[in-house]
């Protein structure tokens, strides 16, 4: 029995199916197989990046005429849904490629921007990442510190980023400042500019099988038609972040769904007492527990996308489906790692290496609190951040 308690594949357009089913096949012959060891090795499989930009996984949601496919919400998410079955980190890697650096630059970039970067960025040619949160400012960037000083024809940019997916191995990173009227803006700093550095942050335990980095800002001069001209103000940013997060609500299930089709098979060879731990009354709890979280949040994406296609969907709405799905995921995975038992804390399985990232997941985009405060003010009108 797949995960597909309530026939979510019949909600699926032939289009939709035919997409998640190209990603879940690479998923199952090029990561699968591979993947646990990257993960122990702290290894982003950066060999896969030509293979993902084939499948159309960087911007599929952006016109033809930047790299994109014209998808639709529901395709883009299966897609997220079906890499994330393999790691969050290569959702990760994709999210930031397409939903935040990709998103930035088409939606405020000039078109001499977009047309620099789009296309080559949609070929996985070029890596970009998103640098918003500092090492003081995550939850709250609109305490950011990093400012962009107007001087001639050109910004110059100090600060420092912190917990930058893909900074280390970006080509263009697209860094939030203050101006000198005190306006958030976007630039698009270049690897090698001087000043500029992207040191690896070596320490996690969590998606060790994607890049995270530091961004080090000094005296970095940037020319001015680097500016992202689109972007005023901290709406710019957390709009890009609403892309990124409607993603992982849709990545977080892939996940979970994988972390309950391993327990459920494990659970049926697995004996102890005589029987199958699957004929145990707890394990049964557990296992519908887990189903029941993944068919909440399949039918709650679902709907999202519905939304999101109709041009209806609102940023406190992805926030209720970030923080549940990711919750969810996260307890899923948990609850798995429980069922394998000692296995369970081993890379040979998913269940550990899924649920470390998930750890990442639920935090990264918005904690859990963070989301509640955006459903909390939305359906009471009060803001309840304390400041
Ligand atoms: P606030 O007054 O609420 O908002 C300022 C302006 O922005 C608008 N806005 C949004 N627009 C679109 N989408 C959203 N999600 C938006 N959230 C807010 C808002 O309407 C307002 O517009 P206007 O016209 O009235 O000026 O600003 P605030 O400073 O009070 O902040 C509110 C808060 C806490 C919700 C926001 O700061 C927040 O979302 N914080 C969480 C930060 C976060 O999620 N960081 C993520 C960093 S990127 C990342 O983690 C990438 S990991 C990716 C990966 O590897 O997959
Ligand atoms: P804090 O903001 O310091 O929060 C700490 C705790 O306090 C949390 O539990 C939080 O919920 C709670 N808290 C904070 N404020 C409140 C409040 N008002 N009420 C109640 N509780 C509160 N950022 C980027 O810009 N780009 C990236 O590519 C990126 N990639 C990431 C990759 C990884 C692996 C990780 C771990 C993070 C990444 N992030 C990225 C950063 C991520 O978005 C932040 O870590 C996240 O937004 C939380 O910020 P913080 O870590 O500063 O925690």
């Amino acid at each position: 029995m797949s995960a597909d308690f309530y026939r979510f594949d019949a909600m699926l357009t032939l289009e939709e199916r035919q997409v998640r089913d190209a990603v879940r096949e690479f998923v199952e012959r090029e990561v699968r197989p591979v993947i646990g060891a990257c993960w122990r090795e702290g290894r982003f499989p950066i060999e896969l990046v030509p293979r993902m930009a084939e499948l159309g996984l960087f911007g599929p949601t952006l016109p033809e005429r930047y790299g994109g496919l014209d998808l639709g919400a529901i395709p883009y998410g299966l897609m997220m849904l079906e890499l994330e079955r393999g790691d969050s980190g290569l959702r990760s890697f994709a999210s930031v490629q397409g939903a935040l650096a990709m998103y930035a630059i088409y939606r405020y970039g000039s078109e001499e921007q977009r047309q620099r970067w789009l296309p080559a960025m949609a070929r996985g040619e070029r890596i970009g990442c998103f640098g918003l949160t500092e090492p003081d400012a995550g939850s709250d960037p609109g305490a950011m510190r990093t400012r962009a000083r107007r001087d001639g024809d050109a910004y110059v940019l100090d600060g420092a980023k912190r917990w930058i997916t893909n900074g280390s191995i970006a080509d263009v990173a697209v860094v939030w400042a203050r101006d000198d009227e005190g306006e958030v803006a976007g630039f698009l700093v270049e690897r090698g500019t001087p000043g500029f550095s992207a040191p690896e942050i070596e320490t996690k335990a969590s998606m060790r099988a994607s890049v995270t980095s530091e961004l080090v800002l000094e005296g970095v001069r940037v020319p001015a038609d680097q500016r992202l001209p689109g972007a005023r103000g901290l709406g710019a940013p957390l709009s890009c972040l609403t892309q990124a997060r409607y993603g992982i609500a849709w990545g977080a299930l892939g996940a979970a769904i994988a972390c309950y089709e391993e327990a459920l098979a494990y659970t049926k060879e697995r004996l102890s007492f005589g029987r199958p731990i699957a004929a145990a009354q707890l394990t049964q709890e557990r296992l519908v527990d887990m189903l029941a979280r993944i068919v909440r949040g399949q039918l709650l994406v679902h709907r999202l996308g519905q939304l999101k296609d109709a041009g209806q969907m609102t940023y406190p709405q992805v926030s209720l489906a970030k923080r549940e799905n990711a919750r969810a995921a996260l307890e899923v995975a948990r609850m798995a790692r429980e069922l394998l038992g000692g296995n369970g804390i081993s890379t040979e399985y998913g269940a550990f290496r899924h649920m470390a990232n998930l750890e990442t997941v639920d935090t990264y985009e918005g904690t859990y609190e963070i989301h509640t405060l955006i459903v909390g003010r939305e359906i009471t009108g009060e803001g309840a951040f304390g400041r």
